[in-house]
């Protein structure tokens, strides 16, 4: 953890200075002071897991949470040049990964680090949105034959809606691997009745399957 260029990027937040956050984060990829790994990872991932709102604030703490996302968000799409000229020197696996969140499903930041990681890791990773819909998924599969579908899933009730989209993939496309990942999956139980191929509990876990997966 790097603590102390958190804490000067958590004040920036805490103030909701877009601009300064902006560049601060840019800043470190630039110079080389953190790796993509590292800013997500020790900077942008607890700026959101750690959001609080002061009681002062409770009534404008849903504006307040959704402005911080913003300016991550910002930075995400940012990092994306970063992520093109790393990939370039990373060797192809040609594997295809479809990566979404299921209907109902809103939280996509970590799914969109998710897909960055992907692409560092030499494997062809599509982002294709949250809240998508089951039909729209497997349309999906249909026009790009993925060798994996890496599925994101937050809020644990949007584990029913996940059982119905993997049992469909399942069905249609049984060649094609499932991945799972979020927040919803912190406790065993939760997997029970869902078909799928891979859990990762972890980034760590995500690259030693990309290291794992041969070209
Ligand atoms: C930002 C946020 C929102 C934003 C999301 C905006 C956006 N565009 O993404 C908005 C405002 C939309 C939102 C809405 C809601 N939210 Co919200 N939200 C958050 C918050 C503050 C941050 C989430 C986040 O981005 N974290 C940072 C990312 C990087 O972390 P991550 O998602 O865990 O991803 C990492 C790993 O899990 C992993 N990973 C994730 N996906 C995958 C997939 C694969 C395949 C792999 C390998 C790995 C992997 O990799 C990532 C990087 O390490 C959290 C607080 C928290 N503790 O997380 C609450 C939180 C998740 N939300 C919560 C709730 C309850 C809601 C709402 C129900 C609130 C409401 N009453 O309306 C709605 C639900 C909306 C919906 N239908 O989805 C709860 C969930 C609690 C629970 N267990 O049910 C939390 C935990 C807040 C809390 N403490 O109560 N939310």
């Amino acid at each position: 953890m790097h603590q102390k260029l958190f804490d000067e990027f958590h004040q920036y937040l805490q103030k909701e200075e877009k601009d300064k956050a902006v560049v601060f984060a840019l800043d470190l990829l630039k110079n080389q002071t953190l790796s993509i790994e590292q800013l997500y990872q020790d900077l942008l991932t607890p700026a959101l897991t750690m959001f609080e709102c002061e009681e002062k604030d409770e009534e404008i703490c849903i504006w307040k949470e959704h402005f911080r996302t913003s300016i991550i968000r910002t930075i995400l799409e940012s990092s994306y040049l970063y992520i093109v000229e790393r990939a370039k020197q990373v060797p192809k696996k040609n594997k295809k990964v479809v990566v979404l969140t299921p209907a109902f499903e809103y939280h996509e930041i970590g799914v969109i680090m998710v897909a960055h990681y992907l692409l560092l890791e030499g494997f062809d990773a599509s982002y294709i949105g949250a809240n998508t819909p089951k039909h729209d998924i497997l349309s999906a599969i249909r026009a790009y034959h993925p060798d994996f579908v890496a599925l994101s899933v937050t809020t644990p009730y949007n584990i029913v809606i996940t059982k119905q989209v993997t049992d469909e993939i399942k069905r249609f496309f049984p060649e094609v691997k499932i991945i799972l990942g979020g927040q919803a999956f912190a406790s065993n139980e939760s997997t029970h009745s869902i078909q799928y191929d891979y859990l990762f509990k972890s980034i760590e876990d995500l690259k030693t399957f990309g290291k794992e997966v041969s070209r």
